[in-house]
């Protein structure tokens, strides 16, 4: 377990020993005793789709080359894929859709505990979907949350009305390749039917339709959750705050909220700064109330809130092994179900609010959007009702936390990048365009005990700070930057190029851009758009000097969004291999072929700063198919070497 710990930040170094030393289970002692993995499954050639089988196909040729139908490699490894994508979508877009129903229920009920925060921006949305954006706000909601609802279960083939978001050149391709996505349900449950036994069998073809799946939770699902989620808590813009598990307090009562939406979490946040509920605290014994988060539920709040991130997915144990965390609540997607046994060991109280996501054994208090107050100062009295239970010779806050500036979205990168005086894309395009900038990353994603913890994040986004390429990062990964003291203005100083270094200097920014969680990759596509019809840099997406990573994936989720990224154009590197290797076809036609029909394809590379080369390569491929001068330090920096 240390090996893999060796490059981690020294709070979760410091908090995995501990756990080591009471012998309390965590998931780098689940990994390790679940090796070896199962060669079949890592390969992606193993099919339990009907009970004919399970059947699993030899590799190296020594055993049969089909399942019992007939069913040859390709097609099981593709079908396997595609289920992946249906998975991740199916989570991203389902949030998407609560959020939807939670912008709904705030139109049509005056007493709604929540409201529009950002009017001007539920107006743009609305040009975007056809509505007239005069007049009334809650009508001008409902008709807003309505026209996204219905992107979810349209029946006609018309695409979802959020498409329109994408330049329109990527939207013709999609349309020549019959892959635009006509509702977001439609194409998850088309992939089920697709891959049920005995249907859809060509790999290509399978492929084709996780590309149009994946492109409904990106431009329709994730987009939906983004947009609507600024609506009703605020765009984010720049702010302070700080991260990793040195923010849990001493003296206060320590809640962490972890999970993935914002409709809960954002109220925690809010109804956690109640005058009655803090004075409680204090007769409780406590000297306030603190909050943080683990995951992306912790990007949520901390991008419009400012509220300090505890840690990122392999630190949710972690942070119940400080003896200080009065009470977890989680709502959906990557809560550990180990989370329980670890919470067994301390007086914490871990806590389930969704009926989609609970777990045995655990308390459940149902969270309902009408009664979001109630319930949230429920569950913050239950938190200081549990302090005295705290056993202070348990106690152990890492002396490890970082500052940060967060918050930025496509609207702030707008106007921060624009500079003062005009609110446009122009100035971070001219960059680009003069080689000051060599272009921009996506490096994005989850934390997998597979890889050496948190190394390939950091490895890989200095490398390409360092050669001029400005990083926008999401997830864990962003918590991950943020723990390694990346997300500083500073931090332009330490680690960027010097072109990189003056772009960070003139505007105060750091080189790494935190624009928010996993369904706010959306917003990655939007600041991209946004570049593309600002002009000078091509016409499409691929066109673009940009790059895509998720070094250390893991989840459905990531692989959902790395089709998107690659079916809007974008070269797409992973550290582990997706499980394709066993089909050497669709390894070749993901990783080779597709590009020529799509504008983007996969890498796999697991030298995260190899991996940075061969995105600054591709970067550097699309300045010259530009025309573009090569970056302007570059002569200098091969001097230097
Ligand atoms: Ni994304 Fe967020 Fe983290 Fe991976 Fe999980 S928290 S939605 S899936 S593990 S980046
Ligand atoms: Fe085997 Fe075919 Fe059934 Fe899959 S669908 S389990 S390959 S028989």
């Amino acid at each position: 377990m240390e090996d893999k710990l060796n490059h981690a930040d020294k709070a979760s170094q410091q908090l995995a020993a501990c756990a080591g030393e009471a012998h309390i289970e965590i998931v780098w002692d689940r990994y390790e005793a679940m090796q070896p993995q199962c060669g079949f499954g890592l390969l992606g050639i193993c099919c339990r789709i009907c009970s004919m089988g399970p059947c699993r196909i030899d590799p190296y040729g020594s055993g049969p080359a089909r399942g019992v139908c007939g069913a040859d490699i390709d097609t099981i490894a593709a079908r396997n894929l595609v289920r992946m994508i249906a998975g991740g979508a199916a989570a991203h877009s389902d949030h998407g859709r609560d959020i939807a129903h939670s912008l709904l229920l705030a139109a049509q009920n005056e007493d709604s505990d929540y409201q529009v925060k950002d009017e001007e921006k539920l107006k743009s949305l609305a040009r975007v979907l056809g509505i007239d954006s005069n007049g009334d706000i809650s009508q001008l909601a409902a008709e807003v949350a309505s026209a996204c609802l219905n992107d979810f279960g349209r029946q006609d083939d018309k695409g979802l009305a959020v498409l329109s978001m994408a330049p329109e050149k990527r939207r013709k391709i999609w349309q020549n390749l019959h892959v635009t996505p006509r509702s977001v349900d439609r194409e998850i449950v088309e992939i089920m039917h697709r891959t049920h036994m005995g249907v859809d069998t060509d790999y290509k073809n399978i492929i084709k339709q996780g590309i149009r799946c994946a492109l409904s939770d990106g431009w329709g699902g994730s987009l939906i959750a983004t947009e609507l989620s600024d609506i009703l808590f605020g765009t984010p813009s720049p702010l302070r705050s700080e991260a990793n598990l040195g923010v849990l307090s001493k003296e206060d009562v320590n809640i962490i909220v972890h999970g993935h939406e914002p409709t809960l979490s954002d109220i925690i946040a809010v109804v956690s700064q109640d005058k009655e509920l803090k004075e409680l605290a204090k007769a409780k014994g406590a000297a306030g109330i603190s909050v943080a988060g683990i995951c992306c539920t912790a990007n949520e709040i901390l991008m419009r809130h400012g509220i300090p991130v505890a840690g990122n997915f392999l630190q949710q144990e972690l942070a119940l092994m400080t003896g200080a965390v009065e009470l977890m609540v989680v709502d959906v997607q990557c809560l550990m179900p180990g989370l329980n046994s670890v919470a067994g060991c301390f007086h914490t109280k871990l806590i389930t609010t969704s009926p989609k996501a609970k777990i045995r054994g655990v308390e459940h208090i149902e969270f309902h959007e009408e009664k979001a107050v109630q319930i949230a100062k429920q569950i913050i009295t239950m938190a200081i009702n549990n302090f005295h239970e705290r056993v202070k010779e348990k106690v152990i806050i890492p002396d490890h936390k970082e500052k940060l500036v967060a918050g930025f979205s496509s609207e702030s990168v707008y106007a921060v990048l624009g500079g003062k005086y005009r609110a446009t894309y122009r100035p971070l395009n001219d960059a680009v365009m003069s080689g000051r900038l060599r272009g921009a990353a996506g490096v994005v994603g989850c934390c997998n005990p597979n890889m050496p913890y948190e190394e390939a994040h950091i490895k890989m986004v200095k490398e390409l700070i360092k050669n001029d390429v400005l990083v926008v990062t999401t997830g864990c990964n962003a918590i991950a930057c943020a723990k390694h003291g990346l997300l500083k203005p500073e931090a332009a100083y330490q680690y960027a190029g010097r072109g990189l270094r003056e772009v960070c200097n003139a505007v105060g920014i750091p080189p790494v851009l935190h624009v928010g969680s996993c369904v706010d990759n959306s917003r990655i596509l939007i600041i991209l758009s946004n570049i593309v019809s600002e002009g000078g840099l091509g016409e499409d997406i691929a066109d673009l000097p940009v790059a895509g990573a998720a070094p250390e994936w893991m989840s459905e989720k990531a692989v959902s969004i790395g089709f998107y990224f690659v079916a809007s154009g974008v070269y797409t590197v992973l550290g582990k291999p997706l499980p394709v290797m066993g089909s050497k076809n669709l390894h070749t036609y993901l990783t080779e072929e597709i590009e020529a029909e799509i504008g983007g394809k996969w890498e796999f590379e697991e030298d995260p700063v190899l991996a940075a080369r061969k995105m600054i390569t591709h970067i550097d491929k699309k300045r010259k198919a530009l025309k573009l001068k090569p970056c302007m330090y570059e002569q200098e920096k091969s001097g230097e070497k």
